[in-house]
């Protein structure tokens, strides 16, 4: 997809809108809006957010999206709800939350913009995430334990890489909620906004982004990444390779010569 979006799609659980960028490619933006059930993360909303993120992903005038809630939750968990009935089997032969999966698979960069909730599957989403802005007013969590069971989007994973073993303990196995300046303290959080301009905060991040040349930004994207599933020799193999990679790139081309000649780059993103 080039140059469009699903906007002429209408949503039943998010708002998604363009975000016009002067500093260079636009932002995507996808709101969740369960606001009745606190953004809970069903299997319609989940299918709705996964398929405008590739939507976004694809598009080439897109640099980078925000994934946000509103101003009480940026989603509570998974429904509750929709599972609460299910047994072993059926979540097996439902497999709904195979879609999870493929927000790893984005190559552009997406920020969550949390403010409120951000619990379970809601905590967990954020930390699919590349980023996480958050509301002073922000509470993190990973309470499945209180439902007799354990986080399952990445939790004991993507939590312990991102705050150590003994604080992700402490979470998952009280279920307690903690506060923005905690995480950020922890390492979860790459920054608090007030209450009032998180979300803006994070769009001038993203478009910050936005304004760098876009396969060096996925390609860097893809190297972090890698540092999560590699040692740290076949780590700084893939990076090299990617590095080598970017020298084909009419931007590297530009961004070194318009270094030499001290002026601005211009992107192509190719
Ligand atoms: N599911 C369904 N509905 C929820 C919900 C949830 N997670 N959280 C809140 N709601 C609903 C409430 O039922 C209520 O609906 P009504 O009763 O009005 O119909 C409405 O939202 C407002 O909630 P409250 O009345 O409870 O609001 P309060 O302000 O009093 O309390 C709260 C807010 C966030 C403390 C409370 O709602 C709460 O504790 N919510 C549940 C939080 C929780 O336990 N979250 C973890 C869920 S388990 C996986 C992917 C994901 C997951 C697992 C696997 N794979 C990829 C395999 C994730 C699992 C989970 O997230």
């Amino acid at each position: 997809m080039s140059g469009k979006t699903h906007l002429s799609e209408t949503y039943k659980n998010i708002l998604v809108s363009e975000i016009e960028n002067p500093k260079g490619l636009k932002v995507g933006l996808i709101q969740l809006n369960r606001p009745e059930a606190l953004n809970a993360l069903n299997n319609e909303l989940m299918t709705e957010v996964v398929s405008v993120l590739e939507a976004f992903d694809r598009d080439t005038l897109t640099g980078c999206t925000v994934l946000t809630g509103n101003a009480k939750a940026f989603a509570a968990g998974a429904d509750i709800k929709e599972m609460a009935e299910a047994t072993s089997i059926e979540m097996l032969i439902r497999d709904q939350f195979a879609k999870w999966d493929r927000i790893r698979k984005l190559k552009k960069p997406v920020i969550a913009a949390v403010s409120g909730f951000a619990l379970g599957g809601g905590c967990e989403l954020a930390m699919t995430c590349d980023m996480i802005v958050a509301a002073e007013g922000a509470k993190f969590g990973q309470p499945e334990i209180n439902l007799g069971v354990t986080p399952g989007a990445g939790g004991t994973q993507r939590l312990t890489k991102a705050i150590g073993k003994a604080k992700a303990m402490e979470m998952i196995l009280t279920g307690k909620m903690y506060s923005a300046e905690e995480m950020f303290s922890a390492g979860l959080v790459n920054k608090i906004a007030d209450n009032e301009v998180y979300l803006d905060e994070a769009i001038e991040l993203a478009k910050e982004i936005s304004s760098k040349p876009s396969i060096a930004v996925q390609l860097a994207k893809e190297s972090i990444l890698k540092s999560f599933d590699s040692t740290i020799e076949s780590g700084l193999e893939f990076e090299r390779k990617n590095f080598y990679l970017l020298f084909s790139t009419e931007d590297k081309s530009e961004g070194m010569k318009a270094f030499v000649e001290k002026r601005k780059a211009e992107w192509k993103g190719k």
